[in-house]
């Protein structure tokens, strides 16, 4: 294979994850029975109106030319055109609703999903392997600790999801080419609470280069960049959700995620595996019972 098939392979798996993470959202926003009426009039208009006068303050103040306005509209034109509002939105916008929708919860702390999480993945016992391919590239990774409730009690059963990028950086069901549940999977804790996670050590990540937010990145000279990360979401009964990332020391992009979702509580500690090969790491979720 050339470099060049290769590229525009790349590329193509690229393109498609922007189209499919639309398409996923908006069919899972209708699962829950669509968006209309949700959001009442009165906080719609003051919203709404606070987001334009903002822009509009901007347009003023900064003095933006027809240059700059036409260029923007054909960006925003074009982010839809590339499936691309879901990257855009959570790339640049989700950590601060993150911020205010856990800002009173005890317990682990939480932070963005991202675009790339599918419910219903495979469900393994407490110490399953993640569905991967024979020979997936990346060190072996054992993640293993305990669900608790904030007051200390184990909670067995816990239900924990795990979705991951394979090492060029693809989730499946958003590149063409991937098992459907390739590094996706739901493990159940056991008794105690516990489980052991099989999984690989994620790799650094790019957000997708060939669409409208790469374009941003590039017209701006700004990085594509988020560090490697583990996305969870765990959950028990009568607790609410915790939807995270966990991330490794000495990534070079803790300290410059172009998504803002690093937070100091979310650092794993990787160790040599002295059972086997690989690394292992241990992280213990802790819930805050259903308000
Ligand atoms: C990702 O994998 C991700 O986790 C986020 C937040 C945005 C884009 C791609
Ligand atoms: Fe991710």
């Amino acid at each position: 294979m050339t470099d060049t098939s290769f590229d525009s392979e790349v590329s193509a798996k690229a393109a498609d994850s922007g189209a499919n993470a639309s398409a996923q959202f908006q069919e899972r926003m209708a699962a829950a029975g669509g968006r209309s009426g949700v959001i009442d009039t009165q906080r719609v208009s003051y919203l709404a109106g606070k987001v334009i006068k903002a822009i509009n303050d901007t347009v003023l103040d900064d003095k933006v030319s027809y240059e700059e306005y036409n260029a923007l509209k054909a960006w925003l034109i074009k982010v839809g055109e590339d499936g691309e509002w879901p990257l855009f939105l959570d790339v640049w916008l989700e950590h601060s609703v993150e911020e205010v929708a856990n800002a009173d919860r005890e317990g682990s702390k939480g932070t963005i999903e991202g675009p790339y999480y599918i419910g219903g993945s495979p469900e393994l016992s407490w110490n399953g392997t993640i569905p991967m391919r024979d020979g997936e590239p990346g060190t072996p990774l054992v993640f293993a600790g305990q669900v608790r409730s904030v007051d200390g009690r184990p909670l067995a059963g816990a239900k924990l999801e795990l979705w991951h990028a394979d090492d060029l950086g693809f989730y499946s069901q958003f590149a063409p080419g991937l098992p459907e549940w390739n590094l996706r999977g739901t493990w159940i804790a056991n008794d105690d609470g516990r489980f052991e996670i099989h999984t690989l050590r994620p790799a650094p990540y790019q957000i997708p280069t060939e669409g409208a937010c790469g374009q941003l990145i590039e017209a701006a000279g700004w990085h594509a960049w988020r560090p490697a990360h583990l996305h969870f979401k765990v959950s028990a009964p009568d607790h609410q959700l915790i939807t995270t990332q966990l991330y490794f020391p000495g990534d070079p992009h803790n300290s410059d995620d172009i998504a803002s979702a690093v937070k100091p509580e979310l650092m794993l500690d990787p160790q040599d595996n002295p059972d086997a090969e690989g690394e292992i790491t241990y992280y213990d979720f802790v819930m805050a019972p259903e308000q």
